[in-house]
């Protein structure tokens, strides 16, 4: 698994803003360590998860900061949801939800991400200090990519196939696995021959994302084949639909969003012990708690692989103290 994969490749090519001391936050965030958190901030009338939550731009903002007195080590800004179904919005309309929150967390020091397909609204959260354009199109904008590249942007390639409004139709796969793989190998492909750097893409099975439930549960348990793209993986479970079926009632009621929380903590843990780079949740502190408790796990297994426990000799035996 690539968690912490080292970012490689030489000197940057242009350091892209939101650490004030002029430090690379995302250089340090892709450092080997443990998973990083990101948290959610959907500043949108109609997510599916926290749609309509942050009405003004303050409370998006108080959010974020909270976010990250839990423990998020970044925070992902979005202002169009992406929820199947979603129609597109207004360019004009994204930016305008988005950049007066982003411009204060940046402010405050916080490392921002933006979740956007749309070049223009990157090309504003960059000038307002965002590091990390979370593209969910499967690179789909060469206006897009050529930005990033000019702007030396980080950049998330999410496997998905066609927009919000029709991906369900097109979730119909031979081996999921591998041909979300392959796809993205092929999108991988494409975004480096765009110029951004091989070094700055994480990339993303994008569950959810023109996905059937069964096709979630698929790419969660063969996220090793992910390895051979040599790049970090994020991935985001929070809340989706597949948890809210796994979790349905007797009569088939899917559970409701909020109460699908444990089930996501639960698929962090694991996602922490398989080494993701980072998991996306709109939950941060429960997400940043599983991923302590998995380090000191890790820490502990370590440990016993060094130096194996000695046997405990069970009373009767040879222990002089029993006779
Ligand atoms: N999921 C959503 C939105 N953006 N970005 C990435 N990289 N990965 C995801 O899985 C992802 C995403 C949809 O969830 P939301 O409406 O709760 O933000």
């Amino acid at each position: 698994m690539t968690a912490g994969t080292a970012p490689g490749g030489g000197e940057p090519a242009g350091v892209p803003s939101g650490a004030p001391d002029g430090t690379d936050p995302m250089a340090r965030l892709l450092a080997p360590g443990p998973t990083r958190v990101m948290g959610i901030v959907n500043v949108t009338p109609d997510s599916f998860s926290d749609g309509g939550t942050y009405a003004e731009a303050a409370d998006a903002v108080r959010a974020g900061l909270r976010m990250v007195a839990d423990g998020a080590d970044l925070v992902d800004v979005g202002g169009e949801s992406t929820r199947p179904g979603a129609a597109r919005v207004d360019a004009a309309e994204e930016r305008r939800r988005v950049l007066p929150v982003i411009e204060r967390l940046v402010a405050a020091g916080v490392t921002v991400s933006v979740d956007t397909t749309t070049a223009a609204v990157a090309e504003a959260a960059l000038d307002a200090g965002a590091v990390l354009v979370n593209d969910v199109s499967a690179a789909a904008d060469p206006d897009l990519l050529a930005l990033c590249a000019e702007r030396g942007a980080y950049y998330v390639l999410m496997h998905a196939r066609g927009e919000s409004v029709d991906m369900a139709k097109r979730a119909h796969y031979g081996d999921v696995v591998s041909d979300v793989v392959a796809e993205l190998r092929e999108r991988l492909a494409a975004v480096c021959a765009a110029g951004i750097r091989p070094d700055r893409v994480i990339v993303d099975p994008g569950i959810g994302f023109a996905k059937k439930f069964e096709h979630n549960w698929s790419l969660l348990a063969g996220l090793a084949a992910f390895d051979e793209l040599g790049r970090p993986l994020l991935v985001g479970t929070s809340r989706k639909s597949f948890l809210g079926a796994l979790l349905a009632a007797a009569d088939g009621t899917p559970r409701p969003v909020e109460q699908r929380e444990d089930a996501t903590q639960a698929t962090t843990a694991l996602l922490a012990d398989q080494g993701v780079w980072a998991v996306r949740v709109h939950a941060v502190r429960p997400a940043a708690d599983a991923v302590r408790v998995v380090e000191a796990w890790r820490r502990a297994r370590a440990r016993q692989r060094e130096a194996p426990p000695t046997r405990r000799t069970p009373p009767g035996h040879d222990d002089p103290g029993s006779r």
